[in-house]
């Protein structure tokens, strides 16, 4: 089916695009294609892999959404059950050969999906990468759209929409769409306080087709009895020094790895408190030490403190990174890991505690200097 491309909204080298991904969309008809998020996929990155599967539906090509770890935010939970966002766990399988034609990596440069070498290996070429994180140049896809200056990549399909790709209508399937956008706006740029020209553009062409009542009961979801303990803890064991706050929580599954960052949220309101690092040692097929910050001050680098702070690993590639007021760290416990006693257990946790601490300790001595 075509469509007329370049209504209105979007124009030079954005509307340029449009008209490219809609010159591949072509090319592809009929077509089954994987949308790759990362593996802990936010509501940003869902909304894009559902637009991506409603504007390719258009031309007659399957999508399907995959990603390689977990949802286990409650809100993000909410989302994909209150908007039937099609979203599918892709673990521990290779992918038969064959069965996708093309794979297209949303909010993201696969530098965050465990997916990759096993598209890799299946021969699956990558079709499309739209992002608004800096180039990684991971991967080298047909169709690339990159703009680090929007604050949220939702806003740059909302820009597809507008552009013609998929004009939104009133009916339940574009209401769905439209609510899940505005969520993946509003959520990437703190209640849109970072959020540039581009995003509110792209909320106002939302705003009448997004559904108010679904928006709020996606937003008010309560906390689990989990997120209530994490959060117990993450007060209990906190140390405070100039502003910064740390603290180490024990042992999560990874079905309530997200109590982390939820931790860290909570205790950036307490006075005088400008950033927090919340971590602890979660329980899955493998065992890993993960952590979150969060800070509201500005001349703060998520991303250089946690480089600086924690280092890198043999491989070469850093224990954590982050965005603007936001970053997170992963560190595999190699020879340490696996359950063990619980007098072991304990020996264990209290060493990485101290030693994390530490590192964090002294590159706040540093700052203070
Ligand atoms: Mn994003």
């Amino acid at each position: 089916m075509k469509k007329e491309s370049g209504v209105m909204g979007n124009s030079g080298a954005e509307h340029k695009q449009t008209a490219l991904l809609e010159t591949l969309l072509r090319e592809r008809s009929g077509e089954r294609h994987a949308v790759i998020l990362q593996d802990f996929p936010d509501p940003d990155a869902l909304s894009c892999g559902f637009a991506y599967r409603c504007i390719a539906a258009a031309w007659g090509i399957d999508v399907d959404i995959l990603y390689g770890g977990r949802i286990s935010h409650q809100e993000n939970i909410a989302m994909v059950n209150l908007l039937n966002i099609p979203v599918s766990l892709f673990d521990n399988h290779e992918f038969p050969k064959g069965y996708y034609q093309g794979s297209v990596f949303v909010d993201g440069q696969g530098t965050t999906s465990s997916l990759v070498d096993r598209l890799t290996r299946a021969e699956i070429p990558v079709l499309a990468v739209v992002d608004h994180h800096a180039p990684q140049e991971k991967l080298k896809p047909l169709f690339a759209d990159l703009r680090p200056a929007v604050g949220a990549c939702a806003s740059i399909f909302v820009d597809y929409l507008q552009g013609g790709l998929l004009p939104l209508v009133s009916k339940p399937e574009h209401r769905y769409l439209a609510t899940a956008l505005m969520h993946g706006i509003i959520s990437e740029t703190g209640a849109l306080i970072e959020a540039q020209a581009q995003d509110f553009t792209a909320a106002a062409y939302l705003q009448p087709f997004c559904d108010r009542d679904l928006l709020n009961e996606i937003l008010h979801q309560q906390r689990s009895q989990k997120v209530m303990e994490v959060i117990r803890l993450a007060l209990e064991n906190r140390v405070i020094r100039s502003g910064f706050c740390i603290t180490g929580v024990g042992y999560l599954r990874a079905a309530d790895r997200d109590a982390l960052p939820q931790a860290a949220d909570f205790l950036l309101t307490e006075e005088t408190v400008h950033t927090v690092i919340v971590f602890g040692i979660v329980q899955g097929d493998k065992e890993e030490i993960h952590g979150s910050l969060r800070t509201t001050r500005l001349s703060l680098s998520p991303d250089q403190f946690l480089k600086d702070a924690l280092g890198r690993m043999d491989g070469g590639s850093y224990y954590g990174g982050g965005k603007a007021r936001a970053g997170g760290f992963e560190i595999p416990l190699g020879f340490l890991a696996g359950q063990d006693d619980p007098e072991l257990a304990k020996l264990k946790w209290e060493t990485f505690n101290a030693k994390i601490q530490k590192k964090f300790l002294t590159k706040i001595g540093a700052e203070d200097q």
